[in-house]
This record gives structure tokens, C-alpha cells and sequence, in this order.
């Protein structure tokens, strides 16, 4: 089953928009793998962002995930990636969806509350980076209910 990396930013905790955010994901049916709350380091964020590193709005983006605790989230789905980027909405507030995460709460892209994975292969590079431990073993009892 496929696997995605998401993640609560400092202004979502701030604006106490933890339960809003993890409930669309839940109650959507898939599957929490992981879950904690934690303060970022600069190298850590660095190294989350890498592939942004020569962009003129990289040293703000490291500055606002280091601001503040986030949530890091691991889930587990059919299709997840794409799915959750889906719940997510387009990386500009401005251009997400009323109805995704984005488009419902908040305004701008620097502080656009939250991150999932963009693709497997960097789900699986950002999973390794954020839970070096590895995930929980969570199997629904009722996973026939979520699955034909
Ligand atoms: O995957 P996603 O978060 O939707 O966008 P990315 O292109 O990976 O950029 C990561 C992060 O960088 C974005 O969520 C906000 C910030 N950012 C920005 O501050 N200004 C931009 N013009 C583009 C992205
Ligand atoms: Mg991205």
C-alpha cells in the first residue's frame, strides 16, 4: 500500500488547526502510520527542502517550517500521494479550491499551513527523513469496510 508524508506547518499549530487538518485525512479512511509533534531544525529543514534550495524564497521557507513546532504525519492509502495532494490543494491558497486544506484556511503561499509528498519516491525520502524510526504497524480491524 502506498505511503505519503504530510505535515502540519508552524502557522497551522499556531492557528490551532491540528484536529481540522488530521480529521479530513481520517475520516477520508486512510491509515495513521505515524503521528508527533516536534520542533525542526534548520539542517533538517534544509534537508526536507533541498530540491528548493536555489529558489529566491528558500531561506523564508526554511525561517517559517523553523518557527515553530509542526506535526508530521504518516499515512497509509490506496494512491495516498496523489489523493492527499489532492486534500491539500494547488501550492498558492490563492489558486487552491475552496473545499481542500489550502483553499479553506489560509491566504498565502508562505504560509500555506501544510505539506504533503509530491510524489512516491519522495514520500519514501521524507518518511525515512521525518520517522528515521521507522512507522506504527496500524491495520483497521474493519479495513473490509474501507477496501472492496
Ligand atoms: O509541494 P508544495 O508545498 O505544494 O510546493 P513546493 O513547490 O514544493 O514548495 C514548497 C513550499 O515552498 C510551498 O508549500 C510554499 C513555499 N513556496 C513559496 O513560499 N513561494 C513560492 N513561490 C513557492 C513555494
Ligand atoms: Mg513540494
Amino acid at each position: 500500500m502506498e505511503r505519503t508524508y504530510i505535515m502540519i506547518k508552524p502557522d497551522g499549530v499556531q492557528r490551532n488547526l491540528i484536529a481540522p487538518i488530521l480529521e479530513r485525512f481520517l475520516a477520508k479512511g486512510y491509515i495513521l502510520r505515524g503521528l508527533k509533534f516536534l520542533t525542526v531544525s534548520k539542517s533538517l529543514a534544509e534537508t526536507h527542502y533541498a530540491d528548493l534550495s536555489s529558489k529566491p524564497f528558500f531561506g523564508a521557507l526554511v525561517e517559517y517550517i523553523t518557527s515553530g513546532p509542526v506535526v508530521a504525519i504518516a499515512l497509509e492509502g490506496k494512491d495516498v500521494v496523489a489523493q492527499g495532494r489532492k486534500i491539500i490543494g494547488a501550492t498558492n491558497p490563492a489558486a487552491s479550491a475552496p473545499g481542500t486544506i489550502r483553499g479553506d484556511f489560509c491566504i498565502e503561499v508562505g504560509r500555506n499551513v501544510i505539506h504533503g509528498s509530491d510524489s512516491v519516491e519522495s514520500a519514501e525520502r521524507e518518511l525515512g527523513l521525518w520517522f528515521p524510526e521507522g512507522l506504527v504497524d496500524n491495520t483497521p480491524v474493519l479495513l473490509s469496510q474501507i477496501y472492496e
